[in-house]
């Protein structure tokens, strides 16, 4: 991830109706976490550089009807010692977005291993994931059919609600429709909580 990125006021009016969301974004090192930021925020591609290590940024931009929505970015992968770290900011999460490399398919299995750990882990049962196949422009890129294949989504639990999008964080393809899918889906999952705590 880049080192720049903190914390931006939103652009749009709030509105009052609705709640804030919390959505965790994370991913290998280099998979374009930043880039996709940057490319949501400014709407425009930015260099940035990729680090290793510790790294965590956050961005509040506009999603469906929510007042403001809060992405907080991690690198995961290699960080053993980080792990508990991220793993209690994910705690509280309303949504995850993972985004992979799609052009790294030498990284897939290592991506994979990193997807279910999260989505397995007691505190992330059932919240919605968004799957970026990003760098979509880059040659020999998987479609977002294959990642979901390689990546074995169909091993999530039925009650994960999840969504693979192709994008780009170069042109921005991809990305917003992927983003009104993972609201949907947190919509979705709150009426699903909402029905079965009534029938409690
Ligand atoms: P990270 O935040 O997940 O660590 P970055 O990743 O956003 O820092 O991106 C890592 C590298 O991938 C950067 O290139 C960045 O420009 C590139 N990148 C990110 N998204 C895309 C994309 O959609 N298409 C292409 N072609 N490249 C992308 P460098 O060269 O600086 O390593």
């Amino acid at each position: 991830m880049g080192n720049q990125l903190t914390e931006i006021a939103p652009t749009t009016p709030f509105l009052p109706n609705f709640q804030s969301l919390h959505i965790v974004v994370i991913g290998l090192d280099s998979a374009g976490k930043t880039s996709l930021l940057y490319r949501l925020k400014l709407q425009e591609f930015v260099e940035t550089i990729p680090t290793k290590g510790f790294n965590m940024e956050r961005i509040k931009v506009p999603m469906g009807n929510s007042k403001s929505t809060m992405l907080q970015v991690w690198d995961v992968g290699g960080q053993d010692k980080l792990r508990p770290l991220w793993k209690s900011y994910t705690r509280r999460t309303d949504g995850l977005v993972f985004v992979v490399d799609a052009a790294e398919t030498e990284r897939m299995e290592e991506a994979k291993v990193e997807l279910n750990r999260i989505t397995r882990s007691a505190e992330n049962q059932g919240v919605p994931v968004l799957v970026l196949a990003n760098k979509q422009d880059r040659i020999g890129a998987m479609s977002a059919s294959e990642l979901e294949k390689v990546l074995a989504l169909h091993e999530l639990s039925s009650s994960t609600l999840h969504h693979t999008q192709g994008c780009s964080a170069l042109d921005g393809q991809g990305l917003q429709p992927g983003l009104e899918k993972l609201y949907e889906m947190i919509l979705k999952r709150k009426k699903m909580l909402r029905h079965s705590k009534k029938k409690r």
